[in-house]
């Protein structure tokens, strides 16, 4: 592990770091005790007060906190400290109904530039790289979480945001960066770009691209390598425990990513049940933050898909596996569980197509359907288009055991990514009741 921002920690041994772990949590648990009566009312329910929890396995005896439950507090339902000591809000990006606020004292946004710090540092930055941030800035958390955690590295940042395409190429062209921070998709479309301007992406002054926000797959790590040049390494995050910066894949190992346990607790739990599963099992990932003063949350469900693993012997960390996916972006299509990921996963490794597909789903008579509409690679010659359907048709059927229905469209016909993508447009209609 690169020294900056890890000094003292690869050498913290597994009882350091629990040690360090039960202190925060105690620490948390009093402080959301006194001040917010959300998490007062549900340890008096349980008759337990936070100096009940001795160990870090006492942890599992509180309740799980949801999504719907943050909403149900909006906006300031959850603060633990007066909102006069909040220094910045953001808000998570939900689809539906009212947003999440978020909210970080002073501290907390010096631990979230700390964490992302080295995050960067873990991905192979270095103090003095220029970083190129093309994650959005504003209530999304992902370009400043990205800017600040780059500038407490001793990086330059370009805060370039999201969008208008060819000044980003322009900036990375002049600018020179090593380090470029964006969602996986959106730099499919710099990459896109580049080549629209007649440029090499490859000869680029890019070496290091740390992508999230968004789920991706090792064909598309392949994909974005092999067109960039560049390492490809994952980093994870949410705005309910803190933004990007929650856990961060190596660029040495690429083998699933350290959660920074010293500040954030992961379980796994079933998704069904929520009971704990133990490390190494699948499931949804549940996180406790250690030491978060604004808006500290308890056994958090993320939604997200993965399981634990051990550390590695460059930090005592666990490490999750990358996420494929989210407990609600699941399609079940007749019986089978489908991720998109799986799809992409298929899609970009038959020649001839573009990394660009959609999955549009849709109900005929009591059937459900799913069609891949996928893009024609440009250079690919046009009669290739209906071979590749048919392979992309045979390698879902072989690797997710189901049969969908795949259309070849013409290239740049499909909806471009600016950040998040959205990849499924679901036409069915409610069921009948
Ligand atoms: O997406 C924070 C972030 C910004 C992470 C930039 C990484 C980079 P939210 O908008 O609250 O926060 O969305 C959080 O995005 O629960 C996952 O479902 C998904 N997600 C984030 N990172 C990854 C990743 C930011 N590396 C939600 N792989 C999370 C898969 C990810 N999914």
């Amino acid at each position: 592990m690169p020294e900056t921002g890890l000094a003292g920690l690869a050498e913290l041994t597994q009882e350091e770091l629990r040690a360090r772990q039960l202190a925060g949590l105690r620490q948390t648990l009093r402080r959301v005790y006194a001040n917010v009566p959300f998490y007062t009312g549900r340890l008096d329910k349980l008759g337990m007060v936070p100096d009940d929890v001795q160990d870090l396995a006492d942890l599992a005896r509180l309740p799980l906190t949801t999504k719907d439950e943050l909403r149900s507090t909006y906006p300031f339902g959850l603060l633990a400290v007066p909102r006069e000591r909040v220094r910045r809000v953001h808000a998570s990006s939900g689809t539906s109904g009212a947003p999440t606020v978020v909210a970080y004292t002073e501290r907390d946004l010096s631990t979230w530039a700390e964490v992302v710090a080295r995050s960067i540092a873990a991905a192979g930055g270095r103090p003095g790289h220029l970083v190129h941030v093309a994650y959005g800035y504003g209530l999304f958390t992902g370009g400043l979480g990205a800017h600040y955690g780059a500038e407490r590295l001793g990086c330059t940042v370009i805060p370039a945001s999201g969008g208008r395409t060819s000044r980003q190429v322009q900036l990375i062209n002049d600018l020179r960066p090593e380090v470029i921070m964006v969602t996986p998709t959106y730099m499919l479309t710099i990459l896109d770009e580049f080549e629209r301007q007649g440029l090499d992406p490859a000869r680029s002054s890019l070496k290091v691209g740390i992508f999230g926000a968004e789920p991706w797959s090792e064909a598309m790590r392949a994909e974005i390598e092999a067109r960039a040049g560049i390492d490809a390494v994952d980093i994870y995050g949410l705005s309910e425990v803190i933004g990007p910066g929650v856990a961060q894949e190596s660029a040495e190992t690429k083998d699933g990513l350290h959660v920074w346990e010293d500040h954030f607790y992961p379980e796994i739990v079933d998704p069904a049940t929520g009971e704990p599963l133990p490390d190494g099992e699948r499931g949804e990932l549940v996180l406790t933050t250690l030491t978060k003063e604004g808006m500290p949350v308890i056994r958090y469900r993320t939604r997200d898909l993965t399981r634990l693993l051990p550390g590695t012997a460059h930090a005592p960390f666990r490490r999750m596996e990358k996420v494929t996916g989210r407990s609600d972006d699941m399609i079940i299509l007749r019986g089978v569980n489908v991720f998109p990921t799986q799809i992409e996963d298929v899609v970009l490794r038959v020649p001839g197509l573009a990394p660009h597909f959609q999955l549009l789903l849709a109900r005929e008579g009591r059937m459900d359907t799913m069609t891949v509409l996928v893009e024609a690679d440009p250079g690919a010659p046009a009669a290739r288009g209906r071979e590749a359907a048919a392979e992309v048709v045979a390698a879902v059927k072989d690797a997710v055991g189901v049969t969908v229905a795949v259309e070849v469209t013409g290239p740049g016909s499909l909806a471009r990514s600016e950040g998040k993508l959205s990849r499924v447009i679901d036409r069915r209609e409610a069921p009948q009741m």
